[in-house]
Formats: structure tokens, C-alpha cells, sequence
């Protein structure tokens, strides 16, 4: 596993040229590309054949771009396919214009040609890119990587490791991935599963550490539609962000951490196994844990244990939004299979390849689901009247959960609505433009749970 971490000296040592063309800023009239392209990468266990992916720039996730809060990122996006694409920059709250959603905010870019993408990134976290079109089966090929801003006092850490954990459907003859991206069981069920699960593009990820070493973990979901239930051995600590944006005060890592599409969450945690091993290990459909990712302990750190780590600093605008003025609205999720749309009405949304809605309507479609007042306050009801999991994802802007009493939860940019559960939402609509709503588990949004608000 030597070759992992002179991986990542190799990324940082990239990142440390993209800075310095960056600063040069309008001197440098062509940003570095960002490129789509067919690649092979060997996801399967060695002795497998290699898998035909769709990549950024030839790499399985793609390359990790790191920047530093409130610096921009500019990146020609080149698409090498031969289908049309765009990128869209996960829980970044970015201009409109640059949020990479292809009949929304930008014409997909077609095969051949590129699309420059330039903002700032206003939030310090973790944060990732994919592809906002054909989402389901670009995503599924490979078109994701981790976007990390980094906090300008970042917290005391020996490391900062990304690990993003994905799924592939492989055919498990040929390891290659498996085309039928419209399959209604997948389109009407839970989603797309893989049958082959791994992180940062491999089936089986050891990272190296010594005891009493302290790892900032930035765990990131991008999976087409499973939910991680992940726990730790021999790693103990803190949680101290969420889907970006950091937690009023580090907590205590909960026994299971559950990751829903499209999420993530910021570890701290400490190296206390006392033998060579620590993993983080994952639940499985058999209700069993298996190794997600191994850590091999190689010694000992000089230092004993530490003291617990502090906050991160916050990012701005994180005030919670104003309930007493906020507009209530409520979206009614429904249909896919074993759920309670009447079956004349299922039928009907199957004729047109769909078979969900979000607030009664197969999207996306137009007009949006609400039009908001620029700095209005907004309070959203979901109710998941289906019997599956939904991981839902508002774009722009992050919001918090209304809990009893109306006590704010962390701040998100996709929440976890169960199966027959009610969740309510709440935030100020303070980015103008057209900002999609969705589910994460790709298949769902492909099959009708695709709306959009607008702001202005
Ligand atoms: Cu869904």
C-alpha cells in the first residue's frame, strides 16, 4: 500500500502548481483542463481484468482538487466522451451559472467540446465532483472525484486522508461494468447496487498508521444508491463536520455512522488499536461487518494521547434561518415500488419511463416546485410516503433539519429521509438562480424525483 500515499504526495505536489497558475489569475488565459475520457482502472481484486470507466483526467475517483477557502478554482472542463456532460460541484454554494446542471443552468457540453468552470469556494469542507448528466450511468462509470477546501487554520492532524467509498455492478466474468443503466427493477426499487464495493477506486484500501497517530478521515459517499453503515476499530475520536460544514462543537463518533448517497462527514480520529490492525468496517445486507478500509499499525507515534481536538472555525453564513417568518411548503414523495400510488396513477407515470414524484410531479418539469423571494425563509416538509430510504439533496444552499421543538439540526446539503418518515427543512433562499431538489439515489432521481426552485 506504499503506492497510496506516494499517490497522494503526487496529488499534493500537482495541487501545489494549480495554486500558483491560479494566483496568476487573468494572466492565465487557459485554465488547466478537467478532462472526461475513457480510461481503465483496476477495480476488481488483482487477477481480474482491468474495468472500462468513464474518468477525469484518466484516474479512478478522479483527480482530488484541493483549494483554500474563499480562493477560486478554475478548471476547463474537456469532454473526451462521446456523449454529452457537465460537472456539477457538490455543496459548494457557488454561483448558478457554474453548478454544472445540463438543462438547468448550462447546456450539456457536447463530445469535443469544453466548458470553462470558475468560481470561488465561500465554505471550508469536504466537498466532491460528478458528472449532472446522465447522472446515473456517468456517475456509476466513475465521473467523481473529492473537491477539499481547506480551512485557513486548519486543526492539528499527522494526516488528512479522503476516502470515498463507491460501488461498482461489474459483470464478475469480464469485470466490466454492467450497461443496462434503465433497468425498471433499479429505476423502481432502491436504486443501482454495485456488486463489487470498494473506496478511492479500489476493492481493498489499507492505509498505513502508527499508534497514537491523529487522522482527519473526510468520508465521502459516492455511490449511486447504497447507504454506508460503518463503524471503527481501533480508531476512536470525533465527528466535526457534516456534508461540508463544520459541527458547533466536535461529538463523540456515534456507534454507527450512516452515510446516505451524496453525503459526508469529517472525522478526527486517534490511533488507539492495541494490536497491528484498525479498520473501518461496514454493515452489510447479511447483517454482518466486513472490512471497508484496513489500517495497518507500524509503530508508535512519539506523542501519547491528546487532548480532544476543537471546533473547526465556522464558515460563513451558517445563521439559522428565521422560523417565525419562514414560508411553509410541503413535498409529498411518492410512487416506486410496494408504495401506495394508486395503480392507476403508476401506470400512467410508467408509460413515460418514471415512477416516482416529488410533490405530485414526475420531474423534472416545469415550473419549479416553488418560487422563492431572495433572502426569504423557507420551511420544507418532506414526506416519504414510499417504502424505501431517500437521500435528499437541495443544491446552492445548505439547510437544517427542524427538529422537536423546533431545534435546528447541523447544517446539510442532503438529508436521509426512511422509508414512511416525515422530515422537515428549513433555510433562507440567499442564492438567487435555478437550484435543483432531488433524490441522490440516482436511479430515483432519473425516474421522476428530479424538481427545482427557483430564486430571485
Ligand atoms: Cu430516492
Amino acid at each position: 500500500m506504499q503506492s497510496f500515499h506516494l499517490t497522494r504526495r503526487a496529488v499534493l505536489a500537482g495541487l501545489g502548481a494549480t495554486a500558483l497558475s491560479a494566483r496568476a489569475g487573468f494572466a492565465d488565459p487557459a485554465p488547466i483542463p478537467l478532462t472526461a475520457q475513457r480510461a481503465l482502472a483496476q477495480i476488481a481484486p488483482e487477477g481480474y481484468p482491468q474495468t472500462e470507466i468513464w474518468s477525469y483526467d484518466g484516474r479512478l475517483p478522479g483527480p482530488e482538487l484541493r483549494l483554500a477557502q474563499g480562493t477560486r478554482l478554475q478548471r476547463r472542463f474537456v469532454n473526451s466522451l462521446e456523449v454529452p456532460s457537465s460537472v456539477h460541484w457538490h455543496g459548494i454554494r457557488i454561483e448558478n451559472a457554474m453548478d454544472g446542471v445540463a438543462g438547468l443552468t448550462q447546456e450539456a457540453v457536447a463530445p469535443g467540446a469544453s466548458f470553462d468552470y470558475d468560481f470561488v469556494a465561500p465554505d471550508a469542507g469536504t466537498y466532491w465532483y460528478h458528472a449532472h448528466t446522465h447522472s446515473m450511468e456517468q456517475v456509476a462509470r466513475g465521473l467523481s472525484g473529492a473537491l477539499i477546501v481547506q480551512e485557513r487554520d486548519a486543526p492539528d492532524v499527522d494526516r488528512d486522508e479522503v476516502l470515498m467509498f463507491d460501488d461498482w455492478l461489474l459483470d464478475p466474468q469480464t469485470a466490466q461494468i454492467a450497461p443496462d443503466f434503465s433497468h425498471p427493477m433499479d429505476l423502481s426499487h432502491g436504486g443501482r447496487f454495485g456488486n463489487l464495493i470498494g473506496t478511492n477506486g479500489r476493492f481493498a484500501l489499507t492505509l498505513r498508521a502508527k499508534r497514537h497517530e491523529r487522522l482527519r478521515l473526510r468520508l465521502i459517499n459516492a455511490a449511486n444508491a447504497r447507504i454506508f453503515v460503518l463503524r471503527l476499530t481501533g480508531l476512536s475520536g470525533w465527528q466535526v463536520a457534516l456534508d461540508g460544514m463544520p459541527l458547533p462543537a466536535p461529538e463523540p463518533i456515534a456507534q454507527e455512522i450512516v452515510l446516505a448517497p451524496a453525503q459526508r462527514i469529517d472525522l478526527i480520529v486517534d490511533v488507539t488499536a492495541e494490536g497491528q490492525e484498525a479498520a473501518i468496517e461496514r454493515l452489510g445486507n447479511d447483517a454482518q461487518w466486513s472490512r471497508q478500509v484496513g489500517v495497518q499499525i507500524t509503530g508508535a507515534a512519539s506523542r501519547s494521547r491528546r487532548a480532544p481536538p476543537a471546533a473547526l472555525p465556522p464558515n460563513p453564513k451558517m445563521d439559522p434561518p428565521d422560523l417565525a417568518q419562514a414560508r411553509p411548503l410541503e413535498m409529498k414523495i411518492e410512487g416506486g415500488a410496494m408504495g401506495r400510488m394508486p395503480m392507476s396513477r403508476m401506470r400512467g407515470l410508467m408509460q413515460s419511463g418514471k415512477f416516482w414524484t416529488l410533490g405530485g410531479q414526475a420531474g423534472p418539469v416545469d415550473p419549479p416546485f416553488a418560487r422563492l423571494f431572495l433572502g426569504e425563509p423557507v420551511r420544507l416538509r418532506m414526506v416519504n410516503d414510499t417504502a424505501f430510504p431517500h437521500a435528499m439533496h437541495l443544491h446552492g444552499m445548505h439547510f437544517r433539519e427542524v427538529l422537536e421543538g423546533e431545534r435546528f439540526g447541523p447544517m446539510r446539503d442532503t438529508l436521509l429521509t426512511e422509508a414512511g418518515a416525515s422530515h422537515e427543512i428549513a433555510f433562507t433562499a440567499d442564492n438567487p438562480g435555478k437550484w435543483l431538489l432531488h433524490c441522490h439515489m440516482l436511479a430515483h432521481a432519473a425516474a421522476g424525483m428530479t424538481s427545482w426552485i427557483e430564486v430571485s
